[in-house]
Formats: structure tokens, C-alpha cells, sequence
């Protein structure tokens, strides 16, 4: 079988803390605001933790983490996506001193990697910022976050530096825009926020990530950080120019992002947007150095791809996607109204490789779906044929991609395991090459059982994507 796929290749899975380690306030984890958001990033937080929302148990990663990482180690991962919870660290987000148990949790999750030859990828910040950091700060709105985030980047330097070469600064940093509480722990309703505020938000962020870069490159010489963008391509509707520049415009609302990140100060074009909006920056001279502390590489998700139109007659707007966006009327969507574009994978391949020349990591992809837990020859299985097609399409550009001269590190697959939905807070939308026994109301075993396409991404893994 022949491959396109360079040796090294790091095939894997991915997953974030408060989608799957439960174990909310176990050993002085502290709460975050995913604790507080029962029903996903639409909804407004709730007051306490209430026994709805599944993240507090998630499918307890917590507990069960050797087991778990056994199964990714029998499909061969050669790395594996995970996020540390802030709030496990520091419960508080501003505490002086580090949570032991939480540093000795990660320990724990990094000898069994290590015993097994994965590749740890961290996600510094995945949508978890601790809830004492939104309610008393609301969120990145203030520039002290970037000292408490700073703070805490170092410590996870010291503790795992030795262990850990890849890095990603904040997850989908892009996404902060259309979802600042779960992106950005801003707690102002996204209607009642002003832009001026927001951007300031997305400023704070920015900083943080290149001096955590910079701190990250003097602390651990080798290590490799990288920006984590959500890569959604825009094609214009019609051949139409003014759809064509709308459909830029889009796509330079997402740039802007791996712009500043890769060229290490802010494009032409976003200033233009801050100026129109009657934004202005506080950035100092200080920012504007440490802005060019700039990523070793890119990291992005991709699940679908939209439409722009300039005409606002035309513009409908796409279901259950965050970033808005038209659907594109010559493809079809996942049940949750995403819409399936495998070529759009190869198309962002390209254009970011053109873009930034860095190195690129697929870092999410994968179809959400309604499982149907079956049982075949005695085995209890999911026949996830739907799942096999959608990763094998995907997988095939990424291929093309790489003879098309696109310096590509790795593939992690959304979700490897059922964990509980970003969007929808429900665990029916699964993802997973594992099964795991958890249904809506929160009732289930958390028994793990193996689907059919476990076997088909082992098969894919052990021919470095020969069987393609
Ligand atoms: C990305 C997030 C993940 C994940 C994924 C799938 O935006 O980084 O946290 O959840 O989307 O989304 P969902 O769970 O809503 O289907």
C-alpha cells in the first residue's frame, strides 16, 4: 500500500477537560464557567452547578484515564489532544500558589502516555477560564488575565516542560467573537457587549498567547507552541464580485487571528474593522513587542465549510454553527445541520500553508451523530459506517493536501471518545471511535465499548493512512 503521509506522522485523537473529566470538584479543582452552562453556549449560565449539566461528570476521564489511554494505545495513536483545566491548577484563576493534587492529576495522565509512546499535545486553555476569573474580572475584558494566565502557563512549564514538546495556547481563539463567555469567560451577554470591549478582550488574548510563546521558548528550548484557529472556508455564493469580497471580508475575520500569531503584529484590514467600528485599542508599546514573539505552528478544527452573499436578501443562516455563515447549496449536513465538505479541508490546507509557510496541525475534525449501540456476535457495537466515510473522505484531502506541498505534523479526530458536546451540552452528539455508556438525562453505565470504526482508524494508523 502506498501512502503520502510522512513518517512521523502524529495520527491521534483529541478532547478537552470539562467535555469529558468530570469530576468537577474532586481534589480542590475549583469551578469553571463550563460548570455554570447546562445547556451549551446559547443558553445563559446558570447560578450554581446543578446536577443537569453532564460536564460535571463528563464521561469521568478523571478516574478512568488509564483505561481510556489503553484504548487509544491498542488503535496505535502516536499522540493525544488534551486540555488542562485551569480551575484544577488554579481553583481560583488568580491564587498566588498552585493546587498540587490538580499538577499531580496531569502526572498521573502523562506517565501512562509515556508508558504507552504518545505524543502529549496540550490545549492551555480550552473554553474552561475559572469561574472566579468571570465573575470578578468578567473574563479577558481585563488585562490582568494575562498575568493570572501567564502565571499559570508557567507552572505547567516547570511541572511538565521535560514531557511535553507540543503546545497550543488557546483553543479556537477565533471563536471568542461569536462566543465570548465560553471563549473569552466574559459574562456580559453577547448582545449587551460592546465591541470596543470585546476586542479589547481578543487583544488580552492575543498578548498572552505570544508572551506565553516567548516563555515557553525560553523555558523549554525545543518546544514547539502552536495557535489554535476555527478554520471555517467561505466561499462566495455567486460569481458575483460583491459576494467574493464579502466572502474575504469572512475569511479575514478568522485570518486576522493566524495573522497576528504568525507575522506578529496586526493586519491592515483589522485595523480598518476596529476604525469602522469606532474601536479603540489600548495596546503599549510592551504589546507590541510581545506580539512578535510569533507561533512555531498552526493548529486549527475543521468540520464544515459556509457562504457569503452581500445581499442581504439572500443571507439565511446556517444551523447549530457558531460562526454563522450560509449553508452552501451543493452540500449536504450532518444531522446538527453542518455542512460536510471534505475539499474544503484541502482547500484551508492550502491556503494557510500559502499564507503562513508554517507547519499545520489538523487538530479537530470529525462527524457529530446519533449512535445506535447494537450488539454483533456477543459484542456490544456501534455500526458507525456514516463515520468511517466522513473521516475517510476528510483523510484523502489531507492527503492530496500533503502532495499539493502542504507541510502538514498531524491529524487528532474530535472527540476519539464520546464526551459531552461543546454546542448542545448533550451527550447524544457523539463523535467517538469509543462508545461510552452515557445517555442525555445523565443515566448510563460509562461502560466503554468499541465501535466499528475503532477498527478501521487502527487499520489506518498501522498503514499510515495506506488503507486510505
Ligand atoms: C469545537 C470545540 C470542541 C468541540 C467541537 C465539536 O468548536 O473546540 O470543544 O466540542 O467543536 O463541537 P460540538 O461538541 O458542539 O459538536
Amino acid at each position: 500500500m502506498t501512502t503520502t503521509f510522512n513518517e512521523g506522522f502524529l495520527w491521534g485523537g483529541a478532547t478537552a477537560a470539562n467535555q469529558f473529566e468530570g469530576a468537577y470538584d474532586q481534589d480542590g479543582k475549583g469551578l469553571s464557567i463550563q460548570d455554570l452552562m447546562p445547556r451549551g453556549i446559547s443558553a445563559p449560565p446558570s447560578e450554581e452547578p446543578t446536577p443537569e449539566n453532564l460536564k460535571l461528570v463528563g464521561i469521568d476521564f478523571y478516574n478512568r484515564y488509564a483505561e481510556d489511554i489503553a484504548l487509544f494505545a491498542e488503535m496505535g495513536f502516536k499522540t493525544f489532544r488534551f486540555s488542562i483545566a485551569w480551575s484544577r491548577i488554579f481553583p481560583n484563576g488568580d491564587d498566588e500558589s498552585p493546587n498540587e493534587e490538580g499538577l499531580a492529576f496531569y502526572d498521573r495522565v502523562l506517565d501512562e502516555l509515556e508508558k504507552h509512546g504518545i505524543e502529549p499535545l496540550v490545549t492551555i486553555s480550552h473554553y474552561e477560564t475559572p469561574l472566579n476569573l468571570a465573575r470578578t474580572y468578567n473574563g479577558w475584558t481585563d488585562r490582568r488575565l494575562i498575568g493570572f494566565y501567564e502565571r499559570y502557563s508557567k507552572v505547567l512549564f516547570e511541572r511538565y516542560g521535560h514531557r511535553v514538546k507540543y503546545w497550543l495556547t488557546f483553543n479556537e481563539i477565533n471563536a471568542i467573537i461569536h462566543a465570548p463567555l465560553m471563549a473569552g469567560g466574559i459574562l456580559t451577554p453577547k448582545e449587551e457587549l460592546s465591541k470596543q470591549e470585546l476586542y479589547q478582550a481578543i487583544h488580552h488574548e492575543l498578548v498572552a498567547s505570544a508572551r506565553v510563546t516567548r516563555m515557553a521558548h525560553e523555558m523549554m528550548p525545543g518546544s514547539q507552541v502552536g495557535c489554535m484557529i476555527l478554520a471555517m472556508p467561505t466561499y462566495p455564493l455567486t460569481p458575483d464580485p460583491q459576494d467574493v469580497l464579502e466572502a474575504l471580508h469572512t475569511e479575514q475575520g478568522n485570518y486576522a487571528f493566524g495573522d497576528i500569531h504568525c507575522r506578529g503584529q496586526y493586519p491592515g484590514y483589522f485595523l480598518r474593522t476596529l476604525r469602522e467600528a469606532g474601536v479603540e485599542l489600548e495596546i503599549t508599546d510592551q504589546d507590541r513587542e510581545d506580539l512578535k514573539n510569533t507561533v512555531d505552528f498552526v493548529s486549527f478544527s475543521y468540520y464544515m465549510s459556509v457562504c457569503a452573499t452581500a445581499d442581504p436578501a439572500k443571507n439565511v443562516k446556517g444551523e447549530g454553527n457558531i460562526m454563522g455563515g450560509m449553508p452552501n447549496p451543493t452540500l449536504e449536513a450532518s444531522e446538527w445541520g453542518w455542512q460536510i465538505d471534505p475539499v474544503g479541508l484541502r482547500i484551508v490546507l492550502n491556503d494557510y500553508w500559502d499564507r503562513w509557510q508554517k507547519p499545520l496541525f489538523i487538530v479537530e475534525n470529525g462527524l457529530g451523530a446519533k449512535d445506535q449501540l447494537v450488539e454483533a456476535d456477543g459484542v456490544k457495537t456501534v455500526e458507525d459506517d456514516y463515520r468511517i466515510a466522513y473521516l475517510d473522505k476528510h483523510l484523502v484531502q489531507v492527503g492530496e493536501a500533503i502532495q499539493d506541498g502542504v507541510d502538514v505534523l498531524g491529524y487528532t479526530t474530535w472527540g476519539c471518545i464520546d464526551l459531552v458536546s461543546a454546542s448542545t451540552a448533550q451527550m447524544s452528539k457523539r463523535y467517538g471511535f469509543i462508545y461510552v455508556d452515557r445517555n442525555d438525562d445523565g443515566t448510563g453505565s460509562l461502560e466503554r465499548y468499541r465501535k466499528k470504526s475503532f477498527d478501521w482508524y487502527k487499520e489506518v494508523i498501522a498503514t499510515n493512512g495506506g488503507s486510505l
